[in-house]
């Protein structure tokens, strides 16, 4: 285990951590989902109702103005944090759902037609496929897959073949939810580039575990959610590059993406206030930008060798157990901190059970990859994700109730 920052001091940040389920004490293990929040965040939830509750952008009162500052200042420190060139890029969204879908319906709209094609991989999110296959048969584009190799790397050789002249758009998860795997996102955002098609990176698992820079990937748009990276739920984030922000027209209508209504023609507001119409989840993204705070404060690179290092750990332990099945790339700095595994014969929602028995939250099922359940020719697998407070201790806590497991439903023949 790594010593890159205090654990213990760190998880007392987190009351949650404390609580007992069923008697025993919580192990929190379902972070690919949702993270917990350290009460950082939520003092600043509170302290905004309990100060400066007002709109934004719009009174000139001292809260109204004090709020406009908050909200604004938390845009410029998630723009640091992905190292982007302005902080206009970015662009509140409710989750990256919803900031994925942005970009099919204003980009998607304006740009794919019919015999164009949309290259995703094969083991996207369904949020990063849903509105690629709904935009494609619209516009009878074409659906193109990348497909993974037996350790589930994305076949690169392969993606040279696909990504070509027809390419319009690519898009891919940096880390997947289920694998674990590691998205070379430069070289794919080079292959596009080179035939002049866009990149967007799905980044709601890549975003809250490892260094991301949009500069450094190369990429054209990224997608996140703040829920997933100690901030409260209902905030997710469109980074674009100005040029393709600015040629887009808006997604939604109506108050504060406008700069001037006439009853016949209406002016929109400026980036990034044009994509963000009504009145926008204020204190969540206040919030949000102290969760930013919070991980810079450890620096996310102590976030990712944490992370590595525990996983190693689990991979090691897991393979002690003998019986049980891990999907995707075999070391652990080649993965996030993400370990789906079909373990004896037990089905993956009986795991889950009985690990609630035990106080250990993990997720079990298709993880919203339907697709990718396909490939692994499984219906589900059981999934243990960590973050920044988890400790060996609780992995060792995940290992003994596997092998508790699989003494009481082992006889369940499951494969
Ligand atoms: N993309 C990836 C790679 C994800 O893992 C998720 C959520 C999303 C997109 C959607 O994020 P949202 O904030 O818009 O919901 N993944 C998961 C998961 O693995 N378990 O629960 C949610």
């Amino acid at each position: 285990m790594t010593n890159t920052y205090d654990i213990q001091q760190i998880r007392k940040d987190f009351p949650i951590l404390e609580r007992k389920i069923n008697g025993k004490q919580l192990v929190y293990l379902d972070n690919a989902a949702t993270s917990q929040t350290p009460i950082q965040v939520v003092d600043a939830l509170v302290d905004y109702y309990n100060r400066y509750n007002a709109n934004i952008h719009r009174g000139i009162h001292t809260m109204s103005e004090e709020g406009t500052e908050a909200y604004e200042s938390a845009r410029e420190k998630i723009a640091a944090f992905i190292d982007a060139p302005e902080a206009r890029e970015v662009i509140f969204t409710r989750n990256t759902t919803e900031a994925i879908n942005l970009v099919a319906y204003s980009w998607g709209k304006q740009h794919i037609l019919p015999g164009d094609e949309v290259v995703i991989s094969a083991m996207e999110h369904h949020s990063n496929f849903v509105p690629w296959q709904m935009l494609c048969n619209e516009r009878e584009a074409k659906l193109v897959y990348l497909e993974l190799t037996e350790d589930g790397q994305i076949d690169m050789a392969l993606a040279e073949k696909l990504i070509g002249p027809k390419t319009k758009l690519v898009a891919v998860t940096q880390m997947s939810n289920v694998l674990g795997t590691i998205t070379p996102i430069t070289q794919l955002a080079r292959l596009a580039h080179k035939h002049g098609a866009l990149i967007l990176v799905d980044g709601a698992q890549g975003a809250p575990h490892l260094e991301s820079s949009v500069k450094e990937m190369e990429c054209d748009f990224f997608a996140f959610s703040l829920h997933k990276m100690l901030g409260p739920t209902g905030i997710g984030v469109l980074w674009g590059k100005a040029e393709l922000l600015e040629a887009m027209p808006p997604f939604m209508t109506g108050g504060d993406m406008i700069s001037s209504v006439g009853r016949d023609k209406t002016i929109y507001n400026e980036l990034p206030w044009k994509f963000e119409a009504g009145t926008p989840n204020i204190a969540d993204v206040i919030a949000s930008g102290v969760a930013i705070d919070y991980l810079n404060k450890l620096g996310m690179k102590a976030v990712r060798e944490h992370e590595v290092a525990l996983t190693d750990y689990a991979l090691k332990g897991l393979e002690k157990l003998g019986d049980v099945i891990v999907y995707g790339p075999k070391l652990a700095t080649e993965r996030g901190g993400v370990i789906s595994f079909n373990f004896s014969k037990v089905h993956p929602h009986d795991v889950g059970q009985i690990l609630n028995e035990s106080g250990i939250a993990i997720r079990a099922g298709h993880h919203c990859c339907q697709p990718l359940m396909k490939s692994l020719n499984v219906q589900g697998t059981a999934r243990a994700s960590f973050y920044i407070y988890n400790t060996e201790a609780e992995v060792d806590q995940l290992l003994e109730a596997l092998k508790e497991a699989d003494k009481v439903l082992g006889h369940v023949a499951y494969r």
